[in-house]
């Protein structure tokens, strides 16, 4: 299927459409997003970070990163939509003024660009990378398997043709080797870790590579249930939270386990609309109500981490 390049907030765009608006946006906004490259993926393609919030020394930031999963196509087009909502509304709205006046927010619109653009040209429902290796001739590494938190021990695989395949190594995939690096080198200004997969509306904090509990769970499960009652204040959409190894699953190697083990105490992973009826096919109608009732609750969760 071809369809024109130009981008939209309310439709899915193909990853040529959003590297071009990657560049744009930067180049509109100067006072409010940069641009860097934290790294290329295995095929190549740059890994490109956008820096969001008004210029000040020494602010807090929080990092959030779309696209891990290559067929969740609705969490790169949240990644953008926050960034629009970000500029729009900057100046205009009092909430969102004084979140980019204190804190940046660091946006990697797509970690897996390798799987996203095989979900459009090859195969819409490819999840992992795309890295080949040695002794094998299955493609891919689960992302959110790669990192090193209790690697493989549980809810992975060591066999390179299934889905949750954990790698040959923790980090041995240049996408998730990338993000652990930028996060490693920016431990002192970053204070929330978010990740932004679908489907199954829910809020996930630290441990799935465990059923122990981490030391604030009493404030990120309290944290949890105020952020999920605003998103629902919108369209009623309900989502459940906890601990991600008894809310959906166990699950070593993810994102927002080794993020919390590095020290970043509010790490969650959001797993966006449906519940399964469209699944990872959610239609573009639905962009629009998803990414606003998520933007109610990535504020809520952004101010409270300012204030704590
Ligand atoms: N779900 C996540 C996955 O990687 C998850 C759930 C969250 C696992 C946090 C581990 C840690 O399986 C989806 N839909 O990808
Ligand atoms: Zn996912």
């Amino acid at each position: 299927q071809v369809r024109a390049t130009g981008h939209s907030y309310k439709k899915y765009n193909n990853w040529e459409t959003i590297e071009a608006w990657t560049q744009q946006v930067t180049s509109e906004n100067p006072g409010l997003i940069s641009r860097s490259a934290i790294g290329t993926t295995f095929e190549g393609r740059t890994m490109y970070l956008l820096k969001v919030g008004k210029a000040g020394p020494n602010k807090p930031a929080i990092f959030m990163d779309c696209g891990f999963h290559a067929r969740e196509w609705i969490s790169p087009a949240f990644c953008q939509w926050f960034v629009r909502e970000a500029i729009r509304t900057y100046g205009h709205e009092t909430h969102m003024t004084e979140l980019l006046d204190k804190l940046d927010f660091y946006v990697l619109p797509v970690l897996n660009i390798d799987g996203y653009v095989y979900t459009w040209t090859k195969n819409r429902m490819w999840r992992k990378t795309r890295s080949t290796r040695a002794g094998s001739n299955c493609i891919g590494t689960d992302p959110n398997r790669n990192f090193d938190a209790g690697w493989c021990k549980i809810g992975a695989s060591r066999s390179p043709c299934d889905e949750t395949y954990c790698g040959p190594a923790a980090e041995s995939e240049r996408e998730t080797k990338a993000l652990a690096n930028f996060i490693r080198s920016n431990l002192s200004s970053i204070k929330a870790y978010l990740t932004i997969h679908s489907y199954s509306q829910m809020m996930l904090y630290p441990y799935s590579y465990d059923y122990k509990l981490t030391e604030n769970n009493a404030e990120l499960n309290a944290l949890a249930k105020a952020t999920v009652k605003k998103l629902a204040t919108l369209h009623g959409t309900e989502y459940t939270y906890g601990p991600g190894a008894t809310t959906i699953y166990p699950a070593a190697g993810g994102s927002d386990d080794w993020a919390y083990d590095q020290g970043i105490k509010y790490s969650f992973t959001f797993e966006l609309r449906d519940k399964g009826r469209y699944g990872f096919v959610l239609p573009e109608s639905q962009i629009q109500p998803t990414c606003e009732e998520t933007m109610l609750a990535i504020k809520h969760l952004a101010r409270y981490v300012l204030e704590h």
